[in-house]
């Protein structure tokens, strides 16, 4: 029996994705998602939100053929903390067909950096949701990120969109590029040209260093599967208004879901209405995808 129990209302990833409609180009890029333990392997953190099932490597990359993809970025999770041995064992295991983002605290040393560029991190995630943390990651963020960017690295950062008033100053202060997980989470019930997401949108056009991932219909969408159609409008607009930094996700295995479990097969159907050209596809799942995370730039 394993040492870690599943939180008693937490969904598994589904068992049986349907095989998508939708066929992705040669090459796309799984541009987030997650590896998860097994926690007997690879325990999870102390200070941990929640506690998932095992979501392991050898899961993900089935998944991945299923859907017709071909390389993966897998972003650490809260779960695992800083502690990142389940993301390099898995980039380790990955025949070079995943890339990692990171989460480091501000005493990891120098070699240490340079063992998680050798696994393939290109990239340190901050997390600013606050049922996910104990403490925001101000103080650090910057040291962390002037020492990474030596590297060529860039931020990815996750946070609420009620939230990102009040961050906006010290986000539009980074000195990389930045990529905002999952739009910044907008209220989709809003309108897409109302003031809360104008804000997002004002982020991205001011700053030429922010990209966005147009992931997780399935968090943000209060209409629900299959076709999530509440939140294409948002994501659409934030693929033909930067279609050079805009990267797409499965979020595999979808932690912290709590009313339903996502078909990714379903998730794959959704590309074509946010991108809705052969052209915009191929920005966002393979050219911005390679040019962040298998550039010869930072090999
Ligand atoms: C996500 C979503 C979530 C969790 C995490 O780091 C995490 O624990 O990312 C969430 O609960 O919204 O990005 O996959």
């Amino acid at each position: 029996m394993s040492q870690f129990t599943p939180d008693a209302d937490w969904l598994h990833f589904h068992s049986a994705p349907s095989k998508p409609t939708y066929i992705p180009p040669i090459g796309a890029v799984d541009a987030h998602c997650h590896v998860f333990g097994p926690g007997d392997t690879f325990p999870f953190s102390e200070k941990r939100k929640y506690t998932p099932s095992d979501a392991p490597k050898e899961k993900l990359w089935g998944l991945r053929d299923h859907l017709g993809f071909t390389r993966n970025v897998i972003v650490q999770a809260t779960c695992h903390g800083s502690d990142n041995r389940a993301l390099v064992d898995a980039l380790q295991h990955s025949d070079g067909k995943a890339r990692g983002v990171a989460t480091v605290e501000r005493d990891i040393t120098d070699a240490e950096l340079d063992a998680l560029h050798e696994a393939g991190v290109r990239g340190v995630r901050f997390n600013f949701v606050k049922r996910l943390v104990d403490s925001l990651p101000f103080d650090s963020l910057t040291e962390i990120a002037e020492r990474t960017k030596a590297r060529g690295w860039h931020i990815v950062i996750y946070f609420e969109a009620t939230e990102l008033a009040e961050l906006y100053d010290f986000f539009i202060a980074l000195p990389t590029t930045v990529v905002v997980d999952h739009m910044g989470r907008p209220d989709v019930g809003r309108p897409v040209d109302g003031p809360e997401f104008e804000l997002f949108v004002k982020l991205m056009t001011e700053n030429t260093n922010f990209w966005s991932k147009v992931s997780c219909p399935e968090r943000l969408s209060l209409e629900g599967p299959p076709s999530y159609s509440d939140v294409v409008p948002f994501a659409k607009r934030i693929v033909e208004s930067f279609p050079d930094r805009v990267l797409w996700g499965t979020d595999w295995p979808h932690p912290n879901m709590k009313n339903h479990m996502p078909n990714d097969g379903h998730l794959v159907d959704i590309i074509p209405h946010i991108a809705p050209t052969t052209e915009l596809q191929q920005k966002l799942l393979i050219d911005n995808p390679m040019r962040l995370y298998w550039s010869a730039e930072n090999e």
